[in-house]
């Protein structure tokens, strides 16, 4: 497989309602999309990185300089026995791991159209056919409102959609008490919380608080690199740990399992740098007995579509924030839209590749940026 051409598009889509977590608001998605041809096809990929460096320290910005001026180069024109091979080629750049996700993701899907088998099947190649998991369950994130009352009528809506489970952001100012409404009202859903490390372990006693709600967990209330502090913490609490931000290798999460410092993981593509470092993630994890699930970056339909693949592996057992496109796009960019069933499941496309069809006409509408490399 060799990679002939890289093409860098930035699209501009307004979401259809403000996400707001601990770090602010966004209302519309600038997303860095690679598109990776070899052969006559194409494959895609989508780079996960916000728009501001505050989740972690990319943004979309610092995205196309990296590809363009460190990535590229250093795939074009090879011969790759397979996808696997791009993180190691570009393993002497520093972090960018989004960036480098992204292309790699583009990669991954190539070469599984080269093979004419969906993505899916191509991530569990090595595992017996019978233990890939063909329904994916499903969860929804959803942000901090401008009211409790609003947070109330999203859950119901949801709940209704047939979704998993619930997680709501947290932050010093919307927790506690909002999460005693939401159990008031909701007392027997499966019900998470995610604080993107708004909290310093001075916090253990309010997040102690945490334990009479018996959620199925905290996702990430402590610093974006603090393994030790979270150990220290989920050792005080009740309330299983699950860690997102902290964990960008599978030696981190080997560390953070080791310490403690995590009973549950989130696994996100992009932060951990595509399907390979994610897939050694989930290894890691399954053979400590610690439980994984698909994380989610606002993706449009093809980075959904590619979370919809990596949580086909065994070990992806709770429900992900992996949900329906429309809770985010009036339009996207890949047709059919990604639709869940009534149970809140997403089921796999049989097509090869990521698995649905781009909408190229309303992908050319809403680039703002495109540039190829040869
Ligand atoms: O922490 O999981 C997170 C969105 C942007 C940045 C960080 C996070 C999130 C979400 C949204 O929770 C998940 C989704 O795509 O539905
Ligand atoms: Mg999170």
């Amino acid at each position: 497989m060799k990679i002939e051409r890289l093409i860098l598009r930035q699209v501009r889509l307004p979401l259809v309602h403000f996400f707001e977590t601990s770090f602010g608001r966004t209302y519309h998605r600038d997303i860095v999309l690679v598109e990776a041809c070899g052969e006559g096809l194409s494959g895609w990929g989508e780079v996960t990185a916000g728009e501001n460096p505050f989740y972690n320290e990319e943004w979309t910005g610092s995205v196309w300089p990296i590809v363009m001026d460190y990535v590229a180069p250093r795939l074009l024109g090879r011969e790759l026995a397979s996808a696997r091979e791009v993180a190691p080629l570009t393993a002497q750049i520093r972090g960018h791991l989004m960036a480098r996700g992204g292309v790699e993701a583009a990669v991954w899907d190539l070469e599984a159209r080269q093979k004419g088998l969906p993505l899916w099947q191509l991530v569990n190649q090595d595992l017996p056919a019978d233990r890939v998991r063909r329904e994916i369950p499903c969860g929804v994130s959803i942000g901090i409102q401008d009211s409790v009352e609003q947070l109330l009528d999203k859950i119901a809506l949801e709940l209704a959609a047939g979704y998993q489970r619930i997680k709501m952001k947290i932050k010093p100012g919307w927790d506690l008490d909002v999460v005693r409404r939401v159990r008031d009202r909701f007392p027997a859903i499966r019900l998470m919380v995610d604080a993107n490390s708004a909290y310093t372990l001075a916090d253990a006693d309010r997040l102690r608080g945490l334990d009479e709600f018996y959620l199925m967990m905290i996702e990430q209330p402590l610093g974006h690199d603090e393994i030790i502090d979270h150990a220290a913490l989920a050792a005080k609490l009740r309330t299983p740990v699950c860690l997102d931000e902290c964990i960008r290798s599978a030696h981190q999460a080997e560390q953070a399992i080791r310490l403690r410092a995590a009973a549950i993981l989130n696994i996100k593509l992009g932060r951990v740098g595509g399907f390979a470092e994610a897939r050694r993630v989930h290894d890691v994890a399954q053979a400590a007995g610690v439980p994984v699930w698909c994380g989610g970056m606002l993706e449009s339909g093809i980075g959904r579509a590619h979370n919809v693949a990596l949580s086909t592996l065994p070990n992806f057992t709770l429900p992900g924030d992996v949900s329906a496109s429309r809770r985010y796009w009036r339009r996207d960019l890949i047709w059919p839209a990604i639709e869940t069933t009534p149970q809140g499941t997403i089921r796999v496309s049989a097509a090869p590749g990521f698995g649905y069809d781009l909408d190229h006409d309303f992908l050319k509408a809403v680039t703002v940026r495109e540039e190829a490399v040869t």
